[in-house]
């Protein structure tokens, strides 16, 4: 799938459209989701042009690619979620139902999580 220079994240990442800003470094921002689904609902994004896990993978550096994990970890931490834990959550294509076509991973945490099924 192309990327699409449209969406909403891509704005975000141009400062375009406002965010609330959790963590944000060379590669990756980190924001809150506007519609949490749980007390802790973080978005970690790359910055690149990324769609999907393929993309990300065939063609991201391998510095995008560590500084996307590590945000990860350093957003858990800064939420305070590492003791009780957390959820990480990344939708990629029609059948998982991805929204927004710019790669993303939730982080939802702050509340005993459902059981995840497919
Ligand atoms: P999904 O995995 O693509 O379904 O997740 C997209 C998320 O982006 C979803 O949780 C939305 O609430 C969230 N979101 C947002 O945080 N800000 C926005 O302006 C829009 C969607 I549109």
């Amino acid at each position: 799938m192309a990327y699409d220079p449209d969406n909403i994240f891509a704005k975000i990442l141009r400062g375009e459209i406002p965010c609330s800003k959790v963590y944000e470094d060379e590669h990756t921002l980190a924001f809150h989701d506007i519609n949490p689904q749980a007390p802790t609902h973080i978005l970690v994004i790359p910055k690149g042009a990324y769609v999907s896990w393929t993309d990300f993978s065939d063609t991201a550096s391998d510095a995008e690619i560590a500084a996307l994990v590590r945000a990860v970890g350093t957003v858990a931490k800064q939420a305070g979620v590492t003791e009780d834990g957390y959820r990480t959550l990344s939708n990629t294509g029609p059948d998982a139902n991805q929204e927004v076509p710019h790669l993303h991973i939730h982080v939802f945490a702050g509340r005993k999580l459902g059981r995840m099924v497919p």
